[in-house]
Order: C-alpha cells, then sequence, then structure tokens
C-alpha cells in the first residue's frame, strides 16, 4: 500500500497542479516558507515526489526523504538525479520518453534551417526596413548536406528520419553502436565532426557527457560547420563555443539549451549565424499536455499497483 500524499518539488502548468491536487495530497515544497528545513522535518510522510527534468531531486533532498519509494519526472531528461543514490536505495524514477520526439526532432531542423539559412536574422533585417535598402546576403543550403548526430536514441532517431526527407547522408556517435540502425557508426568524434557539415547534439547530459563537445571538436566541425544543441547545455564547453563563434573558426550554432539557462553568452547576441531559443524543444500545447498526462498515469499506475509505467 502506498500512502496518497506527495511531494511536490518544483511549479508545473496550473492545469497539471490542479488535477495532481484532485487526486492527490499535494505538498507543494516550493511554497515552504524552508523548504529544506521543511523536509528534516516532515520528509519521513512522503512515499511519492512529483518533479521535473528541471528540478530534479538533489542528493541533500533525497537524504530528508527516507521513505521515499517512486520519484515522477516530467521531461526526459535525468541529469538533475542522482541515479547511483536511487539505485542504493531501490526509489524507482520515471520520466516521459517518446512523448515528445517529435517536437524536438522538428524544433532541431528549424534550428538547421534557421542557422543556415539565417530566418531569424532576416526576419530581423525585414523588420528593421534594412531591405528597402538593399538585399540580405546569400546564405548556406541545407538539403544534401552531411548530419552527423550524437547521441541516437529516441529523438536522434527522430531526427535522422526527418533528415532522410532532406537528403542529409547521416552518421552518427554514441558510445555503443547501435547494430540495428540504418545509419553509419562513427566511434571517434572528432572524426564525424570533420565530416558533418551540421553537427547535432541529441545525447543525455549529466557527468558522462559533460563538454563532450570541446574546442577540439568545434575546431574539427571547422569555419563552414554548424552546430546544434537541443540536449543540455552541460555537454558544450560553452566558453570555447563562444571564443569560436567569435573568431570564426566555427560556422554558426543552433542553440536551445545553455549552461546555466536562463542566463545566454551576449557576445552572441548580435552573431546572423547564430540562433538563440529559450530551451522550448518540447514546448508545445499537444506535446506539453501528454507529458503531463504521462507524468500523472506513471503516479497512479505506482500508486494502484506499485510499478511505472515509463521507469527510467
Ligand atoms: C522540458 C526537457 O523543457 O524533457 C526534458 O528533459 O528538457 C524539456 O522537455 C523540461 O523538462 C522542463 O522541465
Amino acid at each position: 500500500m502506498v500512502n496518497s500524499r506527495v511531494l511536490q518539488i518544483g511549479p508545473l502548468s496550473e492545469r497539471f497542479n490542479r488535477t495532481l491536487a484532485d487526486h492527490y495530497q499535494v505538498t507543494a515544497l516550493w511554497q515552504q516558507a524552508d523548504p529544506l528545513r521543511f523536509l528534516e522535518e516532515q520528509g519521513g510522510q512522503f512515499e511519492l515526489l512529483v518533479s521535473s527534468a528541471r528540478f530534479g531531486c538533489s542528493a541533500e533532498q533525497l537524504q530528508c526523504l527516507p521513505n521515499l519509494r517512486a520519484i515522477c519526472s516530467f521531461g526526459v531528461g535525468y541529469d538533475p538525479y542522482p541515479l547511483e543514490l536511487l539505485r542504493d536505495r531501490g526509489i524507482v524514477l520515471s520520466t516521459t520518453p517518446d512523448v515528445l520526439n517529435d517536437c524536438v526532432a522538428d524544433l532541431a531542423m528549424g534550428l538547421i534551417i534557421d542557422t543556415a539559412r539565417q530566418l531569424a536574422a532576416a526576419d530581423r533585417f525585414v523588420r528593421q526596413g534594412q531591405w528597402l535598402t538593399g538585399n540580405y546576403p546569400l546564405t548556406r543550403k541545407v538539403s544534401g548536406k552531411k548530419l552527423g548526430i550524437v547521441g541516437l536514441g529516441r529523438i536522434g532517431q527522430a531526427i535522422a528520419r526527418r533528415a532522410e526527407g532532406f537528403a542529409m547522408p547521416v552518421r552518427y556517435h554514441k558510445r555503443c553502436q547501435d547494430l540495428s540502425s540504418p545509419y553509419g557508426f562513427e566511434a571517434d568524434l572528432l572524426a564525424l565532426a570533420r565530416w558533418a557539415d551540421f553537427l547535432v547534439l541529441a545525447c543525455p547530459g549529466g557527468a558522462a557527457t559533460h563538454h563532450l563537445i570541446d574546442a577540439d571538436v568545434l575546431a574539427a566541425l571547422g569555419p563552414q560547420g554548424v552546430l546544434v544543441n537541443i540536449s543540455r547545455g552541460s555537454v558544450v564547453d560553452q566558453t570555447a563555443l563562444v571564443a569560436a563563434l567569435l573568431d570564426g573558426s566555427l560556422g554558426g550554432a543552433g542553440l536551445d539549451v545553455f549552461e546555466s539557462e536562463p542566463a545566454v553568452p551576449a557576445e552572441l547576441f548580435v552573431l546572423p549565424n547564430v540562433v538563440l531559443l529559450p530551451h522550448v524543444g518540447s514546448g508545445t500545447h499537444e506535446t506539453r499536455l501528454q507529458m503531463e498526462e504521462l507524468v500523472l498515469a506513471n503516479l497512479q499506475a505506482f500508486f494502484d499497483k506499485g510499478e511505472l509505467l515509463t521507469p527510467l
């Protein structure tokens, strides 16, 4: 038997918060005057926790939750959870896989096109009245160009399928070759970066991929190459990225994620070959609703049967 008290670490949509409160006795941690003190005093009563890929749950918080059994997380990223600690304590974690693949992959293609064809910059050109006095400079073609994907999980595969429609040859890099994949495997990330016109990051964040994209990878991608990041800011050495974009040794970048969001390096604001988005990969009405429903379905499954629907 699981008790119906749910601890929620951070706010999700109003709609989600309301539905959750209709079915469970919810405690909103962020509304407590002193959240850590509250946890120290009251943490023992919670077996269920709801959080997100943004708020996660720290080791410090977990220490105050001795009876926790399951975490239902909104989003597909699991980097803000101490996975080893969860494993040691037998706490199960669900994320919201698959339902966001299309939107994140759509956004990756959008960033490829926007960065190469400079849609956002050309739009600014029109709005500023500059077309009245001259034509926009030529940009770079997308169709037929070589696409390297770092991380060929569910989202990476959805990006690769879309790229086929643009006649883009696809190769990928990940820790182990995916033998069922029709795409070429490249064990050497530097070789993939040298080969690719566009390098899209679709791998998980966390310690294993921290600064995987460093100055050497950016140099290999080169002055005609474009980096697109829809995964996590931590995967890229952002200082090296800014330097490469400013000195022209990297051709462009389309970025939906940053190292310490919502801070974005202001040096990039003036560059027309850089597209900057506020972490909106999954941010459509349709997908966010499906993500919310999947969090609630996981919670209900654990409450009813002690099992999650989409465990990590
Ligand atoms: C969300 C994400 O923006 O799924 C993820 O890992 O980063 C995004 O879908 C995030 O979960 C919001 O909390």
